[in-house]
């Protein structure tokens, strides 16, 4: 039996996407931004808006296509991808700037909750004929002070040897390469998984259009997202990237930062293996 490699649409993994954030959305603490602070964000986002306009002498064409191409990604559920793709990094420096410990990433728009819980030593699900480099990554889980934190959770998920998440990609099964890694009780965790590749914007959609349009590249270095979460500690979201991948250097997201590259060595047996790891602070 041969599996069937349908791509994903732009608009098939937009609307998953969306939807996603939605149910996300609708658990989020309600902002209570006083009308100041409103207004002056807005004022300054729409300066910068009418700034280019003057710069560049924008005419009313390229204005009536900027709108369609504005009502094209919303059509497309693409405001998840675009947003992380575009803004989030900028929201994460100004997070990072207060945080201690491991360094911090964009969460992107494929993180789903309530994943397979897994021991300290496991195997992330994956298909009996998952392809891919195998890799573990090992390592502790501590406060910055450097006390193990034993049931700690690190919550992992990747793309696949093609690029594509499962949940987000409709030849790939529910929770594949997904998982809630729990800690022992000096911290240690011992991860087996694959090596993910790089993931590539969906250039089918209004979001690849841009990048299309503009000269860009849609390419993001091969990564695994991780959030580690332990009681009393300030929870951090994070990536990891591996050294002298491609577009390291020039991630479309911006997300990368040198202290979370690693560098997994072959263990003589094909499987690479590397060791991080994770510090967080106290809850404040
Ligand atoms: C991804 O896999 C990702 O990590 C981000 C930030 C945006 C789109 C797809
Ligand atoms: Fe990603």
């Amino acid at each position: 039996m041969s599996t069937i490699q349908e791509s994903p649409t732009a608009a098939g993994s937009g609307a998953s996407a969306s939807e996603n954030f939605k149910a996300v959305a609708a658990g989020l603490t309600v902002v209570d931004t006083p009308p100041e602070r409103v207004a002056a964000i807005v004022t300054a986002v729409l300066k910068g808006v009418h700034g280019a306009i003057e710069e560049y002498d924008v005419t009313y064409p390229e204005f009536q296509a900027a709108k369609a191409w504005l009502m094209a990604v919303g059509d497309g559920g693409e405001w998840p991808l675009f947003m992380d793709v575009f803004v989030e990094h900028a929201v994460e420096a100004q997070v990072a700037s207060t945080q201690h410990g491991t360094k911090g990433s964009i969460l992107g728009p494929y993180y789903l909750p309530d994943q397979v819980k897994l021991g300290s030593t496991c195997q992330l699900p994956r298909r009996d004929d998952e392809r891919g480099t195998p890799l573990v990554l090992e390592g502790q889980v501590r406060d910055i002070d450097g006390t193990p934190l034993g049931g700690a959770e690190i919550d992992l998920w990747q793309a696949d040897a093609d690029g594509y998440y499962s949940g987000f990609a409709p030849h790939v099964p529910d929770g594949n390469l997904r998982g809630v890694v729990v800690t022992d009780h000096e911290g240690r965790f011992e991860i087996n998984t694959i090596q993910p590749a790089p993931y590539q914007i969906p250039h089918d959609g209004p979001t690849g259009q841009l990048i299309e349009a503009a000269g860009w590249h849609p390419w993001r270095p091969a990564h695994l997202h991780i959030q580690v979460r332990a009681e009393g500690h300030r929870p951090v979201t994070t990536q990891l990237y591996f050294a002298g991948g491609e577009w390291l250097d020039s991630d479309v997201a911006e997300a990368t930062k040198p202290e979370l590259v690693i560098d997994p060595q072959d263990d003589g047996t094909g499987v690479h293996r590397s060791s991080y790891d994770f510090e967080l602070e106290p809850q404040s």
